[in-house]
């Protein structure tokens, strides 16, 4: 069995119990308008599923995103409506796109199972329904359900990790070669301003020597964490490398640029970092380098270049400090 990081099942094979039983929790949506054949469906499938049924076709769509079930069992016998049509509703819904979908088709209607499959109906069971063939055919949906959204969570996470940082949770440099071009030229595209910030921890390799790796480590948290809570959502945040940051800030203008960084460069030196497990209150600094987009051929690399020289300047003129 395959077992993504969070441990969660990606069910890639059945257990025996699975086979032979239904799938625990799962949650079973049936729509139906007669109440008669309503029951009759529900009473054809396994105990141990949570089962939800609507009998006003106009609110199937709206409640099964709602719902979010592991399997939709449409009757496609229903009276005054097109049961198709509905099923193709579902199928092209966004929120819908990977629930499976069951037919209850007439034996007698060819036609009808053709044009479900057409659309895009994953299975389908002839009437009068044939319990274990209900029940199987139910079971081999949910099932193959819970695989993909396993996949799909593993698939997510996969993404995440290869953006973030995982010490500081911030975007990490990949992520930031990949997305700062993007807004860089947005902002030319759209002739609006953008600044990108350069950020390096003052003195970093003493903390390391004085105090040890782990406590550098801590340090690195909370820095990240102090520039992550001193801009806006839409700024871009990175480590860009050991105890170096950038920031790139949309619609912020030279001067904006510069009173940012100031704000910054403020929260770090204006509070000491305190130890975890220690008493200890370390007074780190941090030095910054501002670059503002001035040219309509400018590329990260031009900003982070300008940003650079301006970082160091900060460094030469004694650290702690601005400079553009
Ligand atoms: P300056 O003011 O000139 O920037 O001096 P500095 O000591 O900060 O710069 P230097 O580049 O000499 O040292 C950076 C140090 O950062 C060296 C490296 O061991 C440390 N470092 C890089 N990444 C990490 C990390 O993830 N954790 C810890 N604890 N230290 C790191
Ligand atoms: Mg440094
Ligand atoms: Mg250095
Ligand atoms: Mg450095």
């Amino acid at each position: 069995r395959m077992r993504a990081r969070t441990g969660q099942d990606l069910s890639l094979q059945a257990t025996e119990s699975e086979l032979a039983g239904p799938l625990s929790g799962a949650c079973v949506f049936i729509i139906d308008n007669d109440p008669g054949s309503m029951e009759f469906i529900k009473r054809g499938l396994q105990d141990g599923y949570e089962v939800k049924c609507e009998t006003r076709p106009g609110r199937a769509l709206y409640r099964c995103v709602e719902e979010d079930p592991d399997l939709v069992i449409v009757n496609g016998a229903m009276e005054g409506m097109d049961p198709l049509r509905l099923c193709s509703q579902m199928r092209s819904n966004d929120h819908m796109r990977m629930i499976p979908i069951l037919l209850v088709a007439s034996r007698n209607d060819r036609r009808q199972i053709l044009k479900a499959m057409e659309i895009g109906v994953n299975d389908f069971v002839e009437t009068p329904l044939d319990p274990s063939e209900f029940t199987l055919r139910c079971r081999n949906q949910i099932r193959y359900k819970r695989t993909s959204d396993g996949l799909l969570r593993a698939m997510q996470e996969t993404i995440e990790m290869a953006a973030t940082d995982a010490l500081t949770g911030l975007y990490n440099r990949r992520y930031f070669e990949h997305h700062a071009s993007a807004h860089i030229a947005k902002a030319i595209a759209e002739g609006k301003h953008l600044s990108l910030l350069l950020i390096d921890v003052d003195h970093f390799k003493q903390i390391n020597d004085r105090y040890g790796h782990d406590i550098g480590d801590a340090v690195l948290v909370e820095f990240a964490r102090r520039l992550r809570r001193n801009v806006r959502g839409l700024d871009l945040v990175c480590r860009y490398g050991g105890e170096e940051f950038v920031i790139v800030t949309p619609e912020t203008n030279h001067d904006k640029a510069q009173y940012v960084a100031e704000r910054l460069r403020s929260e770090i030196a204006g509070a000491p970092f305190i130890v975890p497990a220690t008493d200890e209150a370390l007074e780190i600094t941090a030095s910054i380098g501002v670059s503002t987009l001035q040219l309509s051929d400018e590329t990260t690399g031009s900003l982070l270049k300008r940003a650079d020289l301006g970082l160091y300047s900060a460094k030469n003129e004694g650290r702690n400090q601005v400079r553009v």
